[in-house]
């Protein structure tokens, strides 16, 4: 494509319920949306950092500057770009991957729009839907978990997910195994544990879980395998996994027998590709990770789930899980426990202009 400017929006959504995870607590999504302006129409990404720097070192604000200043006058500086070419221009500048995703989906959605191309064929995909999973946060007491399990699992929910921390882990998988004894379950550390930690955390092996996601640090590669080697319960990466490269090191070392992809925290979609390809010569499963994104990244992260090595349910759920009004016109529902993999040329949503404009807080653009 020929990338004429692009646009930044700062968008704050209040969610449907408060969601809390070991790091901390959020009422309100704020992300960047990405417009890129070509004369073959527009494409839109997102850039998933949060607000504060908790789950990994990126942030909105820090995300904002890296991409007004340097990433997106790279991308201008081309005449022509195919979307390709987007993570090679933006190699220079050290991590950022957040913020490299977003802009390069905003890039591949303008250019398969002029094709006619959907995003999921274009990235490999072999189903027409994929099984929904669900990411539930930390409530008041078990009981509420158990409460708030319940409802999803009511509307269809293949998989529930539930976030653990020091203090909140065995009695509360306890209490939602015991009130659901056969669902597939499994539970989110976010880090914050450490080795020291390893006979609480074998606990965790009667549950039957399917896997304990980033129980360490994200820089704990070889902690992980000695962890991995005292528990029966698999141990999935999320926060380790920044590339292909990291992944195919994880596993090496034995960090992780199951792999988190998140298409923003490995610096695009097709980078996402190339570490499912990593796990699937290896015999890895992986599933799609979410970070609460709006119709623009839930749309995108349905195709790339959709691609054959994703043998677990992801975090993809419906847009309401999260949002009481998307941006987009058509959001991702919940059909018998499954989201549609979108079919329209590109991402295959329209955003809902009014809608958009009612959450965005900071607006700017940067022509060529
Ligand atoms: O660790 O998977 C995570 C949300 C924000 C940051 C990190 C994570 C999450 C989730 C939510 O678990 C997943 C979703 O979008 O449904
Ligand atoms: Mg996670």
């Amino acid at each position: 494509v020929a990338l004429d400017g692009v646009e930044l929006r700062v968008l704050r959504i209040p969610l449907v319920s408060p969601f809390t995870t070991s790091f901390g607590t959020e009422t309100e999504r704020e992300v960047i949306v990405v417009r890129a302006l070509t004369p073959d129409g527009d494409g839109w990404g997102e850039i998933v950092t949060q607000q504060a720097p908790l789950y990994s070192s990126e942030y909105t604000e820090g995300a904002w500057d890296v991409s007004r200043r340097w990433l997106i006058p790279a991308l201008l500086d081309r005449v022509r770009l195919t979307p390709g070419d987007v993570a090679d221009v933006l190699a220079p500048f050290v991590g950022h991957r957040m913020a490299k995703a977003g802009l390069e989906l905003a890039v591949l959605d303008a250019s398969l729009r002029a094709s006619g191309l959907p995003l999921a064929s274009a990235l490999g995909a072999v189903h027409d839907r994929v099984p929904s999973g669900v990411s539930v946060g930390i409530q008041r007491d078990p009981q509420a978990l158990v409460d708030a399990v319940a409802g999803y699992l009511a509307e269809g929910y293949r998989r529930i997910k539930i976030k653990i921390r020091p203090g909140r882990d065995l009695a509360d998988t306890a209490a939602v195994r015991a009130a659901f004894p056969d669902i597939p379950l499994q539970v989110d550390a976010n880090s914050a544990y450490t080795l020291a930690d390893a006979d609480l955390l074998a606990g965790l092996d009667e549950f039957g879980l399917l896997l304990i996601e980033q129980p360490l640090q994200e820089d704990d590669l070889v902690d992980h395998a000695a962890l991995a080697r005292r528990l029966r319960t698999p141990v999935c990466l999320d926060e380790s996994i920044t590339s292909a490269k990291s992944a195919r090191d994880a596993l090496a070392l034995g960090s992780a027998a199951v792999v988190n992809i998140k298409a923003g925290r490995v610096g695009g979609y097709l980078e996402a590709v190339r570490v499912h390809d990593v796990c699937r010569d290896a015999g890895v499963p992986v599933w799609c990770g979410g970070m609460l994104e709006t119709g623009i990244g839930r749309a995108a992260n349905a195709a790339l789930a959709a691609l054959p090595g994703f043998t677990l349910p992801g975090d993809v759920s419906a847009s309401d899980r999260f949002y009481r009004r998307d941006i987009v016109t058509a959001p991702i529902v919940l059909e018998d426990g499954y989201v549609r993999v979108p079919t329209g040329p590109g991402l295959g949503i329209a955003i809902d202009a009014a809608a958009l404009d009612d959450v965005t807080v900071a607006r700017e653009e940067l022509r060529r």
